[in-house]
């Protein structure tokens, strides 16, 4: 098992878009694996393919306290049912130390392929809806932060960009 390097704000590399995934082999469930201990290690809930560089529709989520639900989706689509906006401190291992307001439909279908390649579908809300539509923007190229104003998104990449370039001295 390896531990992958997190891409943070504002990493161009995060606006890429991921291609589906073709076949569910075992190189994909080694990637599934690395996700999910890199998840693990930070803690974090939820990490999409994009945040540690591998441009594929994957996503690991484990919303548990125990870290023993984990939940894999490949090439996921959601479809919302409740159009109702519902309003979440959002957070993101891309943005770290960094939480703001978001609101999101409240309510989705998810239709996904599981670790074996295999379909299923199951509906979401509350948090496991927050977390899997935050990280399918991921996939899309698209950050909590777009979902903000431009001026706190300014804010954020302004304070990202000191600490990267601290960091880039001490190293
Ligand atoms: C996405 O977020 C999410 O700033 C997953 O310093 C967010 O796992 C889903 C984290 C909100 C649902 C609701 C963030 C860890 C983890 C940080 C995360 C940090 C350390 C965020
Ligand atoms: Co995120």
């Amino acid at each position: 098992m390896t531990t992958l390097t997190i891409l943070e704000f504002p990493d161009p590399r995060l606006r890429t878009v991921a291609e589906p995934v073709e076949v569910v082999d075992d190189e994909v469930r080694q990637q599934i694996s690395d996700m999910f201990e890199t998840m693990y290690a930070a803690p974090g809930i939820g990490l999409a393919a994009t945040q540690v560089n591998i441009h594929r529709r994957i996503i690991v989520i484990d919303l548990s306290e125990e870290q023993n639900e984990p939940l894999v989706l490949i090439n996921p689509e959601f479809e919302v049912l409740d159009n109702e906006l519902h309003r979440y401190q959002e957070g993101c291992l891309s943005v770290p130390g960094f939480y703001e307001d978001v609101k999101r439909p409240q309510q989705i279908r998810v239709k996904s392929l599981d670790r074996d390649g295999n379909p299923f579908e199951f509906i979401a809300d509350g948090l496991l809806a927050v977390c899997v539509q935050h990280e399918i923007d991921h996939l899309n190229g698209r950050l909590f932060v777009d979902h903000i104003s431009s001026l706190k998104r300014d804010r954020i990449k302004q304070k990202l960009d000191k600490i990267h370039k601290a960091q880039a001295q001490h190293a």
